[in-house]
């Protein structure tokens, strides 16, 4: 059977980005595969937190799992830090990648943009996330397109580990949907949609209220042409509205192109204001519910007991490989 693993960073406001590129996917998944969604908290320190905030997030992203429509009766969520085999399975593997590799990662060129007064757990932060998936056999992992490399060096270093000590790991296989892979900024849309970019009106929160989604829409970079067409690299803002609007309503990108020929920007910002309104509403009542109850705490448990049992049965199996008493 198909296994999936996934997690989602508590590092600020989840976006529309976040949920298209990923999120999305895991409700249809858990239908289909033995499913693990993850809050990686661990993965938050990488760069400054504030503590007291970094808890209210990452009850918020175990919420918006709930809320989004994960089942906790299918799938199991849990919080990273709650299960100790994640930090020592990090280590383990450390000793297993290389340096070369981790030299490679564009994520770590990007966010460190060539200081060294950044952590050193930001540039091991892949390690991390290679034991994330590796514990869990993970058989394929939903992700947006930023972290395909990542998924590439968990399959290196899981089929290193394979051939140096014993054939422990799965090799897990990257999710990648074709639209939506990659949801672009709204105020730049050469730069990916990210709940770090300061831009007030660059991205849409999944708890955004509805007068400033509008607002956020109406000031989306768009163009001068006035003709609601996809072509990503003439007209980057627009076919990043198109994306986000077929996967909001279901309509095809060509079902959209045809409904707004010759309607201009202003008809199709205003409706794509509303299909996302529309599409949020019903999640932010749930999270509302759901977010300070004892519902959450019992999910949570039951997921860290759950998780826990798979990770640690991992982990021993890795130790023994290694001579680790
Ligand atoms: N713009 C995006 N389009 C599509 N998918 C995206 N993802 C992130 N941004 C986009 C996917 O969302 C999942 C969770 O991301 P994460 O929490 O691991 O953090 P990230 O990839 O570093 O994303 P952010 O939002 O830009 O956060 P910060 O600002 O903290 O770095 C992942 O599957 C990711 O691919």
């Amino acid at each position: 059977m198909k296994r999936v693993l996934s997690g989602v960073q508590p590092t600020g406001n989840i976006h529309i980005g976040n949920y298209l590129g990923a999120m999305k996917q895991f409700v249809e998944l858990q239908n289909e595969a033995e499913c693990y969604f993850c809050v990686v908290n661990l993965h938050s320190h990488t760069v400054p937190q504030d503590p007291r905030q970094l808890l209210e997030k990452t009850r918020d992203v175990a919420a918006l799992y709930l809320a989004i429509g994960i089942d906790p009766e299918k799938a199991t969520i849990f919080v990273q830090s709650q299960i100790p085999a994640h930090a020592e399975a990090c280590w383990l593997l450390q000793c297993v990648a290389r340096v070369g590799e981790l030299n490679r990662m564009i994520q770590f060129k990007e966010k460190s943009k060539g200081s060294e007064a950044v952590t050193a757990g930001l540039y091991t932060y892949p390690v991390l996330m290679a034991g994330d998936i590796l514990l869990y056999h993970a058989t394929h992992v939903p992700v947006g397109e930023d972290q395909k490399q990542h998924l590439e060096l968990t399959r290196d270093i899981a089929e290193r580990f394979n051939r140096d000590y014993k054939e422990i790991f799965t090799i897990p296989e990257p999710l990648i949907g074709k639209v939506g892979a990659r949801i672009m900024s709204l105020d730049n849309p050469e730069k990916k949609m990210s709940k770090s970019t300061e831009g007030a009106y660059s991205n849409i929160t999944l708890l955004d209220e509805p007068k400033l989604i509008e607002k956020k829409i109406k000031r989306a970079v768009t163009d001068s042409e006035n003709l609601v067409r996809y072509d990503p690299e003439n007209k980057p803002g627009v076919s990043n509205l198109l994306s986000i609007y077929s996967l909001l309503s279901g309509k095809t990108i060509s079902e959209l192109e045809r409904q707004y020929e010759g309607a201009g920007y202003g008809q199709f910002k205003k409706d794509l204001a509303e299909a996302t309104v529309q599409h949020l509403q019903p999640i932010q009542e749930k999270f509302r519910e759901i977010r300070g109850s004892s519902y959450l705490d019992d999910v949570l448990k039951i997921g860290a007991e759950k998780a826990g049992a798979v990770a640690e049965k991992t982990l021993r199996q890795m130790k023994d490989a290694m001579g680790i008493l």
